[in-house]
């Protein structure tokens, strides 16, 4: 698998995706700080949300190959700023949660910021009831 790393506001789906890409039980956990779990590094919703930590997500990005921002589909506002894909080195593709308990248009709108935010490619996933994750899993092997 890829060297991914997990970018997006707090409550995204960020820890619980990890778990799901690694099969493991599906438990709540609230994540402080940056870490490496297998081949995927989770990050802190509030390092997206707060400027000065941001320079925390793109030193942890020099150690990925794949960005992954995540846009959870039962947000209607935007998490990132337009262009914040060319924050990253590596490149970075756009992933929607929660798809299970949001509407088709709200999965769009969220899928919308994702590009805005300059992801050119869009998965839709949900980490509970497992739909899209073959591709995703497909797209990160
Ligand atoms: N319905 C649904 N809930 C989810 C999904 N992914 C995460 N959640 C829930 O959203 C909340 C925050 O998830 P978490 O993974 O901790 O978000 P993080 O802050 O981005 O790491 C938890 O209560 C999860 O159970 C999903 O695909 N579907
Ligand atoms: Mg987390």
């Amino acid at each position: 698998m890829k060297r991914i790393l997990l970018v997006g506001g707090v409550g995204c789906g960020k820890t619980t995706l990890l778990q799901r890409l690694h099969g493991d039980e599906i438990a709540y956990a609230k994540t402080g700080e940056i870490y490496t779990s297998g081949t995927v590094i989770d990050t802190p919703g509030e390092y997206l949300e707060l400027p000065w930590f941001k320079h925390a997500l793109r030193l942890a990005s020099f150690e990925a190959e794949l960005v992954v921002l995540l846009a959870s589909a039962t947000v209607s506002e935007g998490r990132f700023q337009p262009g914040f894909t060319t924050f990253f080195m590596p490149p970075a593709i756009g992933v929607v949660t929660k798809v299970d308990i949001a509407s088709e248009e709200e999965v769009k709108v969220a899928g919308d910021h994702l590009r805005l935010a300059g992801a050119t490619e869009i998965l839709e996933v949900s980490a509970l009831t497992g739909e899209g994750m073959a591709e995703l899993d497909a797209r990160i092997y």
